[in-house]
Formats: structure tokens, sequence, C-alpha cells
């Protein structure tokens, strides 16, 4: 292909209709198309940017290095070159990379070598591919000596099934390049064979097919995929899954998913399988998927999320824990679990309309999500902390070698080719269409193309809370822009052409209905004073400290930052009335940008006091002094220097 072939076949892809990946046909509301929505500025394009110029061209490296390729290659060459790497889904982080790269090749300025990778991968994959329909480069490897579908607990094969059905969709929907649904759908229709007839009880160990099997059904039509789906949801809590080094817990197969009490297990499997189970409710009509969904969800919104919206307070099997169980310092919070949280939360929306499911959307994706990338792109945090203690030496991934903070890479990799997807599609949670309404849920420098509405969305948000949609197309008919207002503001106020309208917030949402002209500007403004949070009474971790936020960020103090030690900072939250907020860059060498809270606080050495003094007699603390505690966005934590960071300080 000459330069072009090339960009005449990406005018092509642009001005076709490209779903986006969710792309249900019922429930309350539905996504956008992919090419309906365009982030133009802004924090969230920056992202999608980066991932763009330096996430995906070093992860390629990494990949290279790593010997994922070669695993595949392997197969088709019959090479008797051991298996490189120790696990059986290592394929995946190819097939999630491709995910991603369907939406970055219908972008500008991607490299030469991005788009040979997708083309060598995908002619591996497709060489691999075994001619029953088999793909795991693992089982199929011939050092491994392992049958296919032998060790469905540990196997992974229908996990990677799943992601490879994602990228085929992916692939299929942006590129109009069928090549990789060619081999899923041949991957698929053999797991039906196998596993579909309903005396069948087995199920994965690591849900997640469910999801993509239901999404392929929206690609094709073909029923069956839908049905392997959710006799995979029905099935799982029977006890099928061999516990062998982990429990029956682990892989959410104690209890059926409607008889769970609350969110267990592995994090990532946990908001797989409830994603997955949204999925079908949302293609079924099975109310009874959707209350057991809204049930967990509440559970674990009011029990078992971090402030920054990270699951997952166990090291020990990547699990969830305890109700209450939240550690700052032992957050395991893993990015992959952020990811399929919002993939929860947003599937959840799409079946309820709810704006609830968005707000932790929101959070996730400022806070716990993005504290996963370095700042420049190439580094990764696995397990996303919200306290680093001085004098910390565990590296990050919990792998032996490797840095204090984010890693280049990772022996288990299967965060960083998660966020190359999921930087890649953000446009398609943007917004969301009934028949009477376009739902802005999340704020962003955007264009916006509903059938009835066209909108220009321009705004700096999450730095300030003024937003500005101006009206570029609309039908000449009634019809409703509804806002998502966010829990955490509570001064909102929305002007039309200039004028103030009246407010009226119903379930999270603000909403104006009207016939819209073009030139009408719609201005939002949420107020974004800096706040302070505690903790719920049975939080042991944090209860009675304090933490900071301001519009959907929480904030972090870092060591470098501050003059007094972090464990001396004593916050009160009046003290937050006196907090001021300035626009910096913390990392020059980065188009991040940032806003620094000042907040006036004391200091008091709390290395003098007793470990466990007898309450009522006096404390040796020493001499109380005014301090400032200042604090940064955290997910930029971590950019510039080996150090202590706190999210939540002393109040006393
Ligand atoms: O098992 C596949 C992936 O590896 C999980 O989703 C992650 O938690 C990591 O254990
Ligand atoms: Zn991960």
């Amino acid at each position: 292909m000459s330069d072009n072939d090339v960009s005449i076949a990406q005018s092509a892809q642009n001005t076709r209709t490209r779903p986006s990946a969710v792309a249900s046909a019922r429930g309350a509301v539905r996504s956008l198309p992919a090419s309906s929505v365009e982030l133009t500025g802004g924090v969230l394009h920056q992202w999608q940017v980066r991932n763009r110029e330096r996430t995906v061209p070093h992860s390629i490296r990494e990949l290279r290095l790593a010997g994922n390729l070669d695993n595949l290659r392997a197969v088709a060459d019959g090479s008797t070159e051991p298996y490189r790497g120790r696990y059986p889904f290592l394929d995946t982080d190819i097939f999630k990379t491709l995910e991603g790269l369907a939406y970055e090749l219908t972008r500008e300025d991607v490299d030469s070598d991005t788009r040979r990778f997708f083309d060598e991968a995908v002619d591996a994959i497709e060489a691999a591919q075994a001619s029953d329909g088999y793909l795991n480069s693992y089982f199929q490897h011939s050092d491994t000596e392992k049958a296919p579908w032998s060790d469905l607990s540990w196997g992974h094969e229908l996990y990677n099934l799943g992601h490879l059905i994602q990228a085929a969709v992916a692939a299929s929907r942006q590129l109009g390049d069928d090549r990789l649904l060619a081999v899923a759908t041949r991957f698929a229709d053999l797991a039906v064979d196998t596993f579909g007839a309903e005396t069948h009880d087995q199920v994965c160990g690591h849900p997640e097919v469910e999801m993509a099997l239901v999404e392929l059904f929206r690609a094709t039509g073909t029923k069956s995929y839908l049905m392997l789906a959710e006799a995979f949801i029905n099935r799982r809590g029977h006890g099928s899954v061999v516990p062998s080094v982990f429990p029956a817990e682990y892989f959410q197969d104690n209890l059926p998913l409607r008889d769970l009490p609350s969110v267990t297990g592995h994090a990532v499997r946990m908001v797989y399988l409830a994603a997955g189970a949204i999925d079908v409710h949302l293609e079924t009509g099975d109310d009874s998927l959707l209350s057991a969904t809204k049930r967990l969800w509440d559970d674990m919104a009011s029990t078992k999320l971090y402030l920054t919206g990270g699951l997952g307070s166990r090291h020990s099997d990547e699990a969830i824990g305890d109700r209450y169980e939240l550690p700052s310092e032992r957050s395991y919070s893993e990015t992959c679990a952020a990811i399929g949280t919002m993939q929860w939360a947003w599937r959840m929306f799409l079946a309820t309309g709810a704006s609830t499911y968005l707000d932790v959307f929101e959070t996730v994706l400022y806070n716990g999500y993005a504290a996963g990338l370095s700042a420049d792109g190439r580094a990764f945090f696995y397990d996303n902390a919200l306290h680093r203690r001085p004098d910390h030496t565990q590296r990050s991934g919990a792998e032996p070698d490797g840095e204090l903070l984010r890693r280049s890479w990772f022996g288990c990799p299967c965060c960083p080719p998660n966020i190359i997807r999921w930087n890649s599609q953000l446009q398609d949670y943007l917004a969301a269409t009934d028949a009477a309404s376009l739902y802005i849920a999340q704020y962003s420098a955007a264009t916006i193309q509903s059938d009835a509405i066209g909108l220009t969305m321009t705004t700096v948000y999450p730095w300030d809370g003024r937003i500005e949609m101006a009206i570029d197309r609309a039908e000449p008919r009634k019809h409703t822009i509804a806002l998502r207002i966010p829990a955490w503001c509570h001064d909102a106020s929305i002007s039309l052409n200039g004028d103030l309208l009246p407010i009226e917030v119903t379930d999270g949402w603000a909403r104006v209905e009207r016939v819209f002209a073009v030139g009408d500007r719609l201005e939002l403004r949420l107020g974004m004073p800096v706040r302070a949070h505690g903790s719920h009474p049975s939080v042991d971790a944090t209860r009675g400290a304090i933490a900071i936020a301001r519009g959907p960020l929480v904030y972090a103090a870092e060591q470098q930052d501050n003059d007094r030690d972090l464990d001396d900072l004593i916050l009160t939250a009046s003290d937050v009335g006196g907090a001021s907020t300035r626009a910096a860059q913390l990392t020059p060498d980065t188009p991040e940008e940032s806003v620094v809270i000042s907040v006036p606080a004391r200091s008091a050495p709390a290395g003098s006091a007793e470990l466990y003094p007898e309450l009522g007699r006096p404390q040796p603390l020493g001499t109380t002094e005014t301090a400032t505690a200042t604090l940064i966005p955290y997910y930029q934590w971590g950019n510039r220097a080996v150090g202590g960071m706190r999210v939540w300080l002393r109040s006393s």
C-alpha cells in the first residue's frame, strides 16, 4: 500500500459508521457509534495521543522482546523452541494490543511499525490456528505437552478466545478488516461445539469470554454465541472449576452469580463476570441477571471500592477482600480490575440509564485507572497503592526485578495492553442515546453526533468545571440533552445562549428539553471546590483520616512537594476552606498538565509517639506547628522521584 492508498483507506473507514465496543441494540440507552464521537482536546485526548505515539510503540517493542508473536509463529512452523514466558494466556497480550490498534489505525499519525505489527500479528494468528479452529499457542506448543481443554481452571483457553473475539470485532468494525473475525468465529464455533450442550457443566477459570461472545453475537447475529455466553454465566458457581492452588471463591465458582452475597474472589475475574452477565441480560432480557448485578454493584460501591475506584485489597490471590477491608498501602487495585469495573459500569448504565454508574466510571477513569500509566506513557503500575511509605521496598507488580515505581513491562503483562485498548476506545464511553435524549456521560473536548443532534463540546475538564456545547446540527423537533451532574458536585448551573435555565437534577441528570437550533450554545458549570473526605466508621485502615479531592480527581501528597514528613501533616475538614489551587506542569517532558492544591495544615512529629499508648495518659508528641500540605492528582504520583506518598492524611 502506498501512503496515498493508506490515506484513502483511512478516510473510507472514517466516513462509514463504525459501531462502538458495546453495540447493544437493547437496554434503556444505547452507545453511540465510535465514528460519531471524536475526542478533540484535553486530558482524554492527550491520553489517546500518548497511547498512539508512546504506549503502543513501546509495548510493541516489549511484546517482540518477550516473544509473544514468536510463540504463535512457532506453532505454525512446528518449531521445537521452548514456549516463551510462563503463562498460558500470553496470546491475549497480542489480542488486546490488536483491539487497541483497530481503533488507532483509523487515526492519523500512526507509525509504520505499528501498521506492520498489526499485519504481522494477524498473519501469525491466522497461521497458528489449528484446522478445527482451536488457538492457544501455549497448549499448541510442542514443549508444553498439554492437551487442549485439559486444564479449564487455569488454562485460560476461553479467556484467550474472549480477547481474540474482542480484537476481531474491533478490527471488523473499525477497519472493515475481517481476517481476525474469520479466525475468531472458527474458534468460537469450536467452543460452541465443545461446550454448548445443555448437559455440559464446564466453565473457564477466568471469566471474559462471556462479554466477548455477546459482542460476537451482536456483530454476526449468530444466536449460538449468545446462548453459550448465557450458559457460561448460568453454569458458574456450581463447583465445576477444579480448585487447585486457588479456592472456588477465587473463580467465583463457590455460588451462582445470582446467589453471591457480595463481589468476591479474584477482582478482575469478578468484574469481567458481572460485565458479561449484564451483557447477557441486555440481549436476553433476563431480569434476574440485572437484579443480581445491581445488588452486587451496590454492595461493591458501598463497601469494597477504594476512594480511587480501585478494587481488590489483597495481594494474596489478587482478591477483593472483605467488606471495608481497604488498607491504603496494601491496596492491590489492579489496573485490569479498574478497566473491568468501567466495563461493568458502562453496561449497567446502558441497562438502566442511571448516572450513578457513570459517576463510579469517572472516579475509576481519573484515579484508579489513570494511575496505572506513567506520564510518559511507557511505564505501568500493575497494582495501585494509595499509600507508599518511604522505606517501602516491594517492587511494582510483585516481581523481583524492576523498579519501585511503574515498570516498563511485566512477566504477567496483562495490564499494559489492557491500557492500550482502553485508551484507544475512550470515545465509546462519552455519550449515549435513547429515542428522546442525548446523554453526555463524560465531559471532554469532543465532537458528538447523534441521530438528532450534533455538538461540539469545549472544556478543559477535569481541571475546570466549565463545559460549553455548541449545537452544530439539530433535527427540527423537541429533543433532550441530558447532562450528568456528578454526585460530587453540589453547585451546578446551566445556561442556554447566555440565559440561566432553571435546573432540576433527577437521578443525577439535568435534562434540557427543547427544539435546539444550529448555533445554540449550552453551558454547564460544575462547581469544583476542594473537598475533604473521611471514611465509613468500619474502614479501620482510614478511620479518622482525611483525603482531599477536587472534581473527579482524588489528590495525593508526595514527599518531594512537602517540607514536613507526610506522617506529621495534620489536616482538618475546615482547612480545605483555605485551600488554593494552581496550574502546574509536573513533568516538563510530557504534555501532561496538572492542578496542584495547597491546604493550610499543621504538623506534629509522629515519630515521637508510642506505638500503642495507653489512652488517657499524655502523649509525648512534639510541638504542633503550622504547615502547608501540597497535593497533586493521585494519578500523577510516582512520575518524578521515588519517595513517600499518601492519599489519606492524619486529622489529629
Ligand atoms: O489471569 C489473567 C490475568 O493475569 C488476570 O486477569 C490478572 O489479574 C492476572 O492474574
Ligand atoms: Zn492486569
